[in-house]
């Protein structure tokens, strides 16, 4: 019998953030069907941006597990998901394609270039494995909650877009989350106080901009 991991507790203790981030207005009306399609394709033309960007992020976090690794299986594990990202790339400039969503043009939006930047600081070798593979975590999880709640009983998703909501929702990513989340309690049991610390104010960073980012598809700025 295990003990309540890290990440466990501190979703108990910020849940009400976490599910503003897991159960957004914009995502929920995917869910019930009400979604407005301009909405939906702000945010796949920003996504896309973000997307971009993610990909050295998580390089970065392949380079610091293979030098601050204690488990060789961690790597696999990153390497599955930038070869996740890879395909998801294309995807994007296809599903781009059949929305005319025009991605050479896509502006990002001012929280789109604040979370890039955030990610684009948690690629210094000053931030530690631990802080950034429980980043790499929560962005993951929340996109998997998200789409998986699209797609259980009762929901009224359109047709249309039960391809995107499939791409987070499915059992396959949900089960890649659940490793990285393995993967970070595993090195928080490990780690300083200073670390955990760090790690949890990531954590509510992550949270705080992905509430932010399905904002934008609103398209109020
Ligand atoms: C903003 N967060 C954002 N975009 C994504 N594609 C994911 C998380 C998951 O990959």
């Amino acid at each position: 019998n295990k003990e309540i991991s890290m990440i466990q507790k501190w979703l108990n203790q910020h849940n009400e953030l976490y599910t503003s981030a897991t159960r957004h207005p914009f995502t929920l009306s995917i869910r019930d069907g009400s979604v407005d399609l301009s909405a939906f394709k702000r945010w796949l033309g920003q996504d896309y941006i973000f997307v971009r960007a993610f990909v050295p992020f998580v390089a970065s976090l392949l380079l610091k597990a293979w030098k601050e690794s204690d488990e060789d299986s961690d790597i696999e594990v990153i390497l599955g998901g930038i070869a996740a990202l890879n395909d998801e790339v294309s995807w994007f400039k296809s599903e781009a394609s059949k929305w005319s969503v025009s991605l050479s043009t896509t502006v990002p939006q001012k929280t789109n270039l604040e979370y890039c930047r955030f990610l684009e600081s948690l690629m210094s070798p000053e931030v530690d494995y631990t802080v950034a593979v429980t980043a790499f975590w929560a962005i993951e999880a929340v996109y998997q909650e998200s789409y998986a709640h699209c797609l259980s009983d009762g929901s009224k998703t359109p047709e249309e877009l039960k391809e995107t909501c499939q791409r987070w929702g499915n059992d396959g990513f949900g089960q890649y989350c659940h490793t990285l989340q393995n993967i970070a309690n595993r090195r928080l049991e490990k780690s300083s106080e200073d670390i955990i610390s760090k790690a949890e104010a990531t954590v509510i960073r992550v949270l705080e901009y992905e509430v932010e980012f399905w904002n934008m598809s609103r398209g109020e700025t």
